[in-house]
C-alpha cells in the first residue's frame, strides 16, 4: 500500500487532535496506515478491497457485492453481513528513518468494535469498544521489507449473544428491541452504537470495521498525545485562569521546560517539569492578565464566538522540542437548580456568562449508518440548518456515537451549545469488572478529547435510564429492583460521574435526562417520578391527544425532548422504494416504520384538524398523504415549542419557569418515517421551515384558554423592547383583512415571555365584518414604533377541516433552475 510519511520538522505542521497542531522538532514520523486494505469473511469466500475508515457494509456497496442497503427491505435481506466474522488485513513496508526511532506507536482511533489485532502474526491485544483510542507499542515488532497487520472482528450480534449467556446471575434488559424495530438482541451487552442493533427511527446494521484512523506514530524523547485547555473564571478575584492538560508519551524521563503563552491577553508562564515514561498526563494553569478585557464566547443569537489563540511550546536543555498551537475560547456555564418563588421544587436552567438562556434547539442521532460516510459537508449542512433555525443548542444523545471532532469545531464556530449524552440508551447494563473498565476508559478518553469546546455546556450520563427504572419499563420484580439501582448508581455515579468530575471540573454533571436533577441525587439518584415537572428536564411525547391543545402539554421546567412523527418527501424516498411501495398501506410503508401503530397515530392526529387525502390516483394520494402528515407534524410541535417559550415567565399552578424546548430529532439516519425536521439527505420538512419562526429571537405566540385569545410577547433579546401586537382578521375567502386591531405599547424585557394582547374571541369576532370562528382566521405580529419585530404568525379559530369558504386557489408555481456557468473552448460563456 501508499505509505503516507509526514515529517513532523521544522518543515510542516502535523494534524494530531481536533484543534490541534504539533511542531515537534525531534522528528515525530507519522505513517498513515489508512487507505485501500484488504477485507474477508470467516470462510473465505468473500475477498474484496476495503476502504480505512470504513466499514464492512460500505466496502460490500463500493465493490458492488450488494446494492444500496437503504433500498427497500435490504436492511433485513443484508442481516448475513453482521452475523459473519470479518478480517481487515494490509502490508507496509517501513522507511529507515521510521526504524530508527525509539518508540514506534500503532494507533486505532477507531475499531468497530469486538477485534483481534496482530502484527506479523503475533498478537498485539483485543478490542472491545468501539468508542476508544486504542495503541500498542509494536518497534520490536516491525521488520526490515514487508509487515503485515490484520484485525479480526467478531460478529456484534453474536458477540453481544454470548455475552448475554455468559451473564447468568440476573437478566440485564431489554433482551430485544421490540418487534416493530426489525432490530437485534443484547445490545446493551456490546460498548457499541446502541442504536446500530435497530430503533424507532433507524435500521438495523450492526456495522463492523475501523471506522476511525490507522497509523503508525514514532518518536525519539517524547511525544504529545493530547492537549486540551479548559478556561476556568475566578469571581472573588474577578480573573480567567486556563487549566492545561498535556498528555505525554516519553521514551525515558526527562527534565523539561513548559511555556505556556496567550499572546492576545499578555499572557504567559513557564514551568519546570519533568516526563517520566510511560503516557502520563499533566496538568498546568495559566493566569490571564487582568489588565485585558477577554472577549467571551456565546451561544448563537447572543453574541459572538470568539477564540484566543494558546501556545505551548516544550524545552529540554533549551532546545525546543515541542510546539503546538490551540484555540481557547471563554465562557462559563453553571445549570441553575435552586428554589422557586411561588412553586415547588427547584429551577432547571443555564446561566452561560452569568444570563440566563433559554436553550431552543433539537435532538442529534447518528447522521448515517455508516459513519464512514457522514462527510464534513453534510455536518456542515445540518449544523448550518440548525442556526438557520434560530436554534442555540443540540443534544447528542445517548444512543448514538460521540460525535467527529469537528462536529464540534463547529458547534464552537457557529455557537451551538452541546448537551453531550454518554452511549448509553433506554436500558440497563452489566457492570461486571471488565465492563465498567472499558467504560471507565472510554469517558476518560472522550471527556479528554472533548473538553477543550466551549460548545459543551453540560455531560449527560445516559438516555432515559433513570426512567426506564423508576418507570418499571422492563417489568423488573420488586424483590430485584434494590439490585438493579445498586447496578445504575455504579455505573453512572460511581464510575462515569466520578471520572467525569474528575476530569474536568468546567461544567455540570447529570446523571440522566429525563432526571429531577438535584431531587434526584437526593432520592437516592432514582427519583420516584423523573418526569416531575417541578424538577430537571422532562421527555414528554402523547400522540393520541389533540396537539392543538396546549392543555396537553407538561409545564416543565426544561423539555428536552417532544415530538410528533411525519414522513419524509417522495424524492426523499423515491429512490430506495419502486411503484408498488408507493401506498401507504405497502408492505415497505409498513417496514420503514418502527414505531409501533406510528403510521396510524399520524394519521389519526391529523384527521383532527384536516380532511385527509382522497385523490383517486393512488400515487397522488400517496404524496398528498407523506405531505399532510408534515402539516400535521409542524403545526404539533409549533404549539408546544410555544407554549414552552411562553410558559418562561409564567408561574401557573406552582408551575412553570420553562427554560429550554429542544424537540425530537433534528435529523434522520435513512429514509423512513421519524420524527426529524431534516430529511436524509439534508432536505427541511415543513417543521424545520416552522422552526425558524418558533425559535425566533422574538416572538408572538397566540393562544385561546375558555374562548379568550391571549397573545404573548417573547424576547430572548438582552435588551427590554416596548411592543404592541397588531392582530389581522382575515375572511377564508380574502387576501386582505377584515379588520385589524392594535394592542397598547407595553414594556417587554430582555429574556422574557409577556401577555400583551386579551380579548374573548367573541367580542374579537362581532367587531370585525361578518367574521365567524369557521370563516375567519388570525395573523398577528409585534411592532415597536417604527418596525415590526419578529414573524408573523397565524392563530386558527377552527380547524381547517371544518373551515368555511376557503376555496381552491388555482395558484401555479414555476421554478427557475440555476445552472453554473459553464466556460466554453472558445471562452464565451454559457447558461
Ligand atoms: C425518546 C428518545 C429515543 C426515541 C424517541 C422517540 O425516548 O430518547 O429513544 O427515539 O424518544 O420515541
Amino acid at each position: 500500500m501508499l505509505l503516507h510519511v509526514r515529517l513532523c520538522g521544522w518543515a510542516c505542521w502535523c494534524l494530531f487532535s481536533g484543534v490541534f497542531s504539533v511542531f515537534s522538532l525531534q522528528q515525530r514520523l507519522t505513517v498513515s496506515l489508512n487507505g485501500k486494505w484488504r477485507l474477508s469473511n470467516s470462510n473465505g469466500s468473500l475477498l474484496l478491497p476495503a476502504q480505512v475508515p470504513g466499514c464492512v457494509h460500505s466496502a460490500l456497496q463500493q465493490q458492488g457485492y450488494i446494492t444500496d442497503p437503504y433500498f427497500r427491505f435490504n436492511d433485513v435481506s443484508y442481516r448475513w453481513i453482521a452475523l459473519n466474522n470479518w478480517t481487515y488485513t494490509t502490508t507496509f513496508t517501513l522507511s529507515a528513518e521510521l526504524s530508527v526511532k525509539q518508540k514506534v506507536l500503532l494507533v486505532f482511533d477507531g475499531v468497530d468494535t469486538v477485534g483481534s489485532i496482530s502484527l506479523n502474526g503475533i498478537a498485539l491485544g483485543k478490542t472491545y469498544n468501539m468508542f476508544c483510542r486504542y495503541d500498542f507499542s509494536v518497534k520490536d515488532l516491525l521488520k526490515d521489507g514487508e509487515n503485515v497487520l490484520q484485525v479480526g472482528l467478531l460478529s456484534p450480534i453474536l458477540y453481544a449473544s454470548e455475552q448475554r449467556k455468559a451473564h447468568t446471575s440476573y437478566v440485564v434488559p431489554p433482551e430485544c428491541p421490540p418487534g416493530v424495530q426489525k432490530g437485534e438482541c443484547h445490545v446493551n451487552f456490546i460498548r457499541k452504537e446502541q442504536s446500530s442493533f435497530g430503533w424507532d427511527w433507524g435500521p438495523s446494521f450492526p456495522t463492523m470495521g475501523l471506522w476511525k484512523g490507522v497509523r503508525l506514530e514514532a518518536f525519539d524523547i517524547l511525544q504529545l498525545v493530547q492537549v486540551s485547555s479548559v478556561p476556568l473564571y475566578n469571581d472573588a478575584f474577578s480573573q480567567w485562569r486556563v487549566q492545561v492538560e498535556l498528555l505525554i508519551d516519553a521514551v525515558q524521563t526527562a527534565r523539561g521546560q513548559l511555556t505556556l503563552s496567550i499572546p492576545e491577553l499578555d499572557s504567559e508562564q513557564t514551568f519546570q517539569t519533568h516526563f517520566n515514561p510511560g503516557k502520563t498526563k499533566s496538568n498546568f494553569t495559566i493566569l490571564i492578565n487582568t489588565a485585558n478585557q477577554v472577549k467571551l464566547w456565546w451561544p448563537n443569537g447572543h453574541g459572538e464566538q470568539p477564540f484566543y489563540r494558546l501556545t505551548i511550546r516544550g524545552f529540554q536543555d533549551e532546545f525546543l522540542i515541542f510546539s503546538t498551537e490551540s484555540k481557547v475560547y471563554f465562557r462559563t456555564v453553571e445549570l441553575i437548580q435552586e428554589p422557586v418563588v411561588g412553586s415547588p421544587g427547584l429551577s432547571f436552567y443555564f446561566r452561560i456568562n452569568g444570563k440566563p438562556i433559554f436553550l431552543k434547539g433539537s435532538n442529534w442521532i447518528p447522521v448515517h449508518s455508516f459513519q464512514d460516510q457522514v462527510t464534513p459537508d453534510v455536518l456542515k449542512n445540518l449544523l448550518q440548518s440548525a442556526v438557520d433555525a434560530n436554534m442555540n443548542a443540540l443534544r447528542v444523545w445517548g444512543g448514538g456515537v460521540y460525535e467527529q471532532d469537528l462536529f464540534y469545531e463547529i458547534c464552537d464556530e457557529l455557537g451551538i451549545m452541546v448537551w453531550q449524552d454518554f452511549m448509553f440508551a433506554c436500558a440497563m447494563y452489566p457492570t461486571e469488572t471488565d465492563f465498567i473498565q472499558t467504560v471507565r476508559e472510554e469517558v476518560v478518553q472522550q471527556v479528554q478529547r472533548l473538553k477543550s469546546h466551549p460548545s459543551i455546556i453540560i455531560w449527560s450520563g445516559n438516555n432515559e435510564n433513570e426512567a426506564a427504572l423508576a418507570t418499571d419499563w422492563f417489568d423488573i420484580p420488586a424483590s430485584q429492583r434494590p439490585k438493579y439501582i445498586r447496578d445504575y448508581v455504579m455505573l453512572y455515579v460511581d464510575n462515569i460521574k466520578k471520572v467525569v468530575q474528575e476530569e474536568d471540573q468546567s461544567r455540570p454533571f447529570l446523571v440522566s435526562s429525563p432526571t429531577n436533577g438535584a431531587e434526584s441525587e437526593q432520592e437516592g439518584w432514582v427519583a420516584e417520578n423523573p418526569y416531575d415537572p417541578h424538577y430537571g428536564d422532562v421527555h414528554f411525547y402523547s400522540y393520541i391527544l389533540d396537539c392543538w391543545d396546549w392543555r396537553t402539554f407538561p409545564r416543565t421546567r426544561f423539555a428536552s425532548e417532544y415530538g410528533f412523527q411525519s414522513w419524509p418527501s417522495f424524492s426523499t424516498l423515491q429512490p430506495v422504494s419502486i411503484k408498488e411501495d408507493w401506498s401507504y398501506g405497502s408492505n415497505f410503508t409498513s417496514h420503514r416504520q418502527h414505531h409501533e401503530d406510528g403510521n396510524q397515530q399520524m394519521i389519526l392526529q391529523a384527521a383532527l384538524h384536516f380532511h385527509l387525502p382522497n385523490a383517486t390516483d393512488p400515487l397522488k394520494r400517496f404524496t398528498d398523504t407523506l405531505y399532510i402528515t408534515q402539516v400535521m407534524q409542524a403545526q404539533c410541535v409549533k404549539t408546544q415549542t410555544e407554549f414552552y417559550r411562553r410558559s418562561r415567565s409564567e408561574i401557573i399552578e406552582g408551575k412553570g419557569h420553562t427554560m429550554g424546548a429542544l424537540y425530537w430529532q433534528l435529523n434522520d439516519i435513512w429514509q423512513a418515517p421519524s420524527w426529524s425536521s431534516i430529511e436524509f439527505g439534508g432536505k427541511w420538512k415543513m417543521l424545520h421551515y416552522f422552526a425558524q419562526s418558533f425559535f425566533a429571537a422574538v416572538l408572538p405566540v397566540a393562544f385561546e384558554e375558555d374562548d379568550t385569545l391571549f397573545i404573548y410577547a417573547i424576547s430572548d433579546l438582552s435588551r427590554d423592547l416596548k411592543l404592541r401586537a397588531v392582530v389581522n382578521v382575515f375572511s377564508l375567502t380574502e387576501l386582505d383583512p377584515v379588520c385589524t386591531l392594535n394592542s397598547s405599547m407595553l414594556l417587554v424585557p430582555g429574556g422574557s415571555a409577556v401577555a400583551v394582547f386579551k380579548q374573548p374571541v367573541a367580542t374579537l369576532l362581532a367587531g370585525c365584518g361578518n367574521c365567524t370562528r369557521l370563516t375567519c382566521l388570525l395573523t398577528f405580529q409585534l411592532e415597536d414604533n417604527s418596525s415590526q419585530q419578529g414573524p408573523t404568525n397565524h392563530h386558527f379559530l377552527c380547524s381547517p377541516k371544518d373551515a368555511q369558504g376557503l376555496r381552491r386557489p388555482n395558484i401555479t408555481s414555476s421554478y427557475l433552475h440555476y445552472l453554473p456557468l459553464v466556460h466554453t473552448m472558445q471562452g464565451s460563456v454559457l447558461p
